[in-house]
């Protein structure tokens, strides 16, 4: 497969609602409430005759009234708010310089350890003594750990704070202090406290920390790497409702490098999931969490994080009842990183964050002075590039960031380039105190000032690009430079409303090729109108009315409301017969069918691995990312196509994949072994690969070997294959489900990475749009049948090739299944321009999948 495109995504926004409240309570018409009494009338008459000195009293009466009310308001309020008093817990750290480390404050049972946290307590209570809103409402304090440097004491601080000066509390104790003690601290005379913080906490993480069963202390010894697992871990499930720690270590001047191996927790959701988190400290404070983590990661997925000083602290909070085995890691001191960058001299090299691929450590700065060869310029590709933090806005880069030429760059970022206009440039690098990521991984290039791109176009980020790509409508350069300041040629050439120029027969073929859709706008269907995935035009009132008006379900197939309406060949029909409106009802997690038969048969188009890995250059897939991926191997010749696994023992392929050639017997089903869950071509018996041999071949009884029409086969196994994490099936559609045109697929497999060359070792995978049926025929005049579809970008770039042939093409539908589309089948050569690959559309042979194979 080739795929050399950058993939871009987009967000949603979401509404908020507002609602009315009222009282049901009939209303008093007089407007006064019952219960009431009032003066009778002739009362009147005794209050005007009072005079003067009646007058007085009243008032002072009055007045006293007034004052009484006041107060007891007041007392009201000083009980209600004043009084109310809220248990609030820190988190914290300091550093006592003026006191050594010794190997027995390790020890919390150790006498040196009570010593020494008595001594922090009295201290704590003073410091806290001496700040007016914090002395009044500190109950206690405790020490949990110590570490070097010269002593780092950790310790929670409890208080019962009245409610109106939570805020006030919080942000007294996250104030950094260095402390004086008073001198009538006598015993605490020589005792020197700096960096004293605290971070509020959940009060029960202090409640719990008295339950010891689910706490461990680690101390790593020389080179050595030690090992830790969640309890239980692999065979039984981590438990739920508990609260785990393991405190590590390494020698004073030491970092720590830990690396889960393996981790798979609860997904990660709104409510309260299960969670890991690493802190580059030994409190569990938010502002010093290295990373969080829930989910499950395939095995090729790098979670290595280091650690600023000697120490780390993971912990397990457990919410959940779902059954998972959770982590298992290993930790490993090295010598701290005394500095990082440098000078870098030459044409070109390469430079990374610290510990790339691993997590950068927190709390670092480097800095790389680049200089080239006197008469040249020098530029800086970054070939992989992930500096991302949670909660950080969006283009701040306030947190972590790679500064160059005082413009700051963060984030996630696909491959680009910053030149300089000079043979100098610098590159500077800052991690802060929470949150690290993968970092960078660079290169930097000397270039020819006076032409910077040898027969190519520059991009104004300094990339060169192909001449031919200037002003086709791709941008091919991230900022879109190529695409900027462009005349469109009118002959064969749509200008978009951004001024962007397309080709023409991309109008009107319901893709959103301008982005702003200007392209797609005042095409054959007129305002007001509903355009059918088959470009028909239908009235808006013709859409969700439970008939099939558009032919192909499109006018139906995203409805909120299911109807039960009359068959036709489009129609999903349940299996009482009945047929329902709604498109693609097949395993989408909701129950349409009144016998609920469009849930049935659901075990399929799942993966194991919440978490994908990033993976720098290229497209590589990931482990167990495309677990109904088969390699087919003819005897002697090694891997020739692909298949998809749909059940047990029943695979789909592609039918050309066995017709005999050049005297070798390709319909022979003894030629052929299948390798399921594997990643790596060369790595054929490593652990999770099953291989199998075939036990029959059924080839499209239509398969066309001159036009390719119908190609498509069914394989069976020799026997059952064991489902796994990296071995699963993909779900088939059903005959009527619809790939509408635009969407995005994937396409995976082993074949050539360009036309012409090899296949490739590792998995590939490219991500591909569904092409319009017109378009496709416009393309390959007279070679499309209805049983074939064009996917991939006219732009060329990613597209399958030379043994990918067979593999499938996975749809994400409805709650996250993947659905097989198609079955790579041919094309006019690979990922060129307006050559997109040509696929067997999987929905067509529904029922003869069904009726050869029983799945
Ligand atoms: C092949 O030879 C092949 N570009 C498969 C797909 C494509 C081209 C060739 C599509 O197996």
């Amino acid at each position: 497969m080739r795929s050399d495109r950058a993939h871009r995504g987009s967000g949603g926004s979401g509404g908020l609602g507002a609602g009315l409240k009222y009282s049901s309570r009939p209303e008093n018409m007089n407007g006064f409430e019952e219960g009431v009494e009032f003066l009778p009338a002739n009362n009147t008459r005794m209050v005007e005759k009072g005079g003067p000195r009646h007058g007085v009293v009243l008032a002072a009466v009055l007045a006293g009234v007034l004052v009484l009310s006041l107060m007891t308001g007041l007392l009201v309020w000083h009980f209600q708010y004043q009084n109310v008093r809220v248990q609030k817990v820190f988190n914290g750290y300091l550093r006592i310089s003026n006191e050594n480390f010794l190997d027995a404050y390790e020890n919390p049972n150790s006498t040196e350890f009570a010593n020494l946290a008595k001594k922090v307590k009295e201290a704590l209570k003073l410091l806290y003594s001496g700040i007016p809103v914090l002395g009044p409402y500190h109950k206690k304090s405790a020490v949990t750990a110590f570490s070097e440097g010269s002593v780092i004491a950790y310790y929670w601080a409890e208080f019962s704070v009245p409610k109106n000066l939570v805020e006030e509390v919080e942000r007294a104790m996250a104030e950094e202090r260095v402390v004086t003690l008073p001198p009538r601290a006598r015993t605490l005379s020589s005792f020197v406290l700096t960096s004293v913080v605290a971070f509020p906490t959940d009060p029960r993480t202090v409640q719990n920390a008295q339950d010891n069963s689910c706490s461990f202390a680690l101390h790593a010894r020389g080179s050595e790497p030690i090992r830790f697992s969640t309890p239980g871990f692999p065979n039984s499930p981590y438990p739920s409702h508990a609260r785990c720690q393991w405190t590590l270590r390494g020698d004073a001047d030491s970092a720590l490098s830990l690396t889960f191996h393996s981790f798979d927790v609860s997904t990660c959701d709104e409510h309260g999931s299960d969670l890991v988190t690493v802190y580059d400290t030994l409190s569990p404070v938010e502002p010093r969490a290295v990373v969080q983590l829930c989910g499950t990661y395939p095995p090729s997925y790098n979670l290595t994080f280091l650690s600023s000083q000697n120490v780390l602290l993971v912990t397990l909070v457990t919410s959940t009842e779902r059954r998972h085995p959770g982590f298992e890691a290993v930790f490993f001191q090295l010598p701290r990183m005394s500095s990082c960058g440098g000078y870098l001299r030459g044409a070109q090299g390469t430079f990374s964050s610290p510990y790339y691929p691993g997590h950068y450590p927190p709390n670092v700065n480097c800095t790389w002075h680049i200089e080239v060869p006197n008469n040249q310029n020098v530029k800086v590709r970054f070939k992989a590039f992930y500096l991302l933090e949670p909660s950080v806005p969006l283009g701040s880069c306030s947190k972590d960031y790679v500064e160059i030429n005082g413009e700051r760059f963060c984030g996630e970022r696909s491959q680009f380039v910053v030149s300089s206009r000079s043979s100098k440039i610098t590159v500077h690098f800052h991690s802060d105190q929470s949150y690290t990521d993968t970092g960078f991984l660079a290169e930097y290039l000397s270039y020819d000032s006076s032409d910077p791109c040898p027969g190519k176009f520059m991009c104004n980020t300094g990339r060169c690009v192909a001449k031919e790509l200037r002003c086709d409508g791709w941008a091919d350069c991230t900022d879109y430079s190529d695409e900027r300041d462009c005349k469109c040629n009118a002959t064969h050439q749509f200008t978009c409303g951004d001024s962007f120029c397309k080709p023409l027969f991309w109008v009107c073929d319901s893709v959103n090729d301008c982005e702003d859709g200007s392209d797609e706008k005042g095409c054959s269907c007129p305002a007001d109108t509903f355009k059918c995935g088959n470009g028909k035009c239908l009235l808006q009132s013709q859409r969700c009315d439970g008939k099939n008006d558009c032919g192909d379900g499109s006018d139906e197939a995203t409805c909120d409301r299911v109807s039960t309406i009359t068959c036709t060949k489009q129609t999903y029909r349940c299996l009482n017969g009945l047929c329902i409106s709604k498109g693609n009802p097949e395993c989408d997690g909701k129950k349409d069918c009144t016998d609920g038969s469009d849930e049935k048969n659901c075990d399929c188009g799942l993966r194991s691995f919440t978490r994908q890995s990033r993976v720098v250059g290229g497209e590589n897939a990931d482990e167990g990312e495309w677990p109904w991926q088969v390699s087919l191997h003819a005897l002697g010749q090694g891997h020739v196509c692909g298949a998809s696994l749909i059940s047990p023992d029943w695979m789909v392929s592609a039918a050309h994949c066995f017709v005999d050639y050049r005297g070798f017997r390709y319909s022979d089903h003894s030629m052929w072994t299948a390798y399921l869950g594997l990643h790596d071509q060369s790595q054929r018996s490593a652990p999770g690969v099953q291989e199998l041999r075939l036990q029959r071949i059924i080839s499209h009884p239509y398969f066309n070997d001159f036009t390719f029409d119908y190609d498509i086969a069914l394989l069976q196994l020799e026997r059952p294959v064991e489902y796994s994490p990296t071995v699963r099936p993909i779900c088939l559609p059903d005959a009527t489900h619809a790939f509408p045109a635009g969407k995005a697929i994937w396409v995976t497999g082993w074949g050539h990475t360009q036309e012409g060359g090899t296949g490739a070792l590792i998995l590939q995978k490219g991500e591909i749009r569904v092409i319009n049926q017109t378009t496709c025929e416009r393309l390959l005049p007279h070679q499309i049948t209805a049983r074939m579809m064009c996917v991939g970008y006219l732009s060329g770039g990613v597209d399958a090739c030379q043994g990918d042939s067979g593999g499938p093409l996975s749809s994400a539908e409805a709650n996250g299944r993947m659905f097989q589309a198609g079955v790579v089948s041919w094309g006019d050569g690979c990922a060129q321009r307006n050559k997109p690959g040509v696929y067997t559309r999987l929905p067509v042979f529904r029922d003869w999948i069904k009726e050869q194979t029983g799945v």
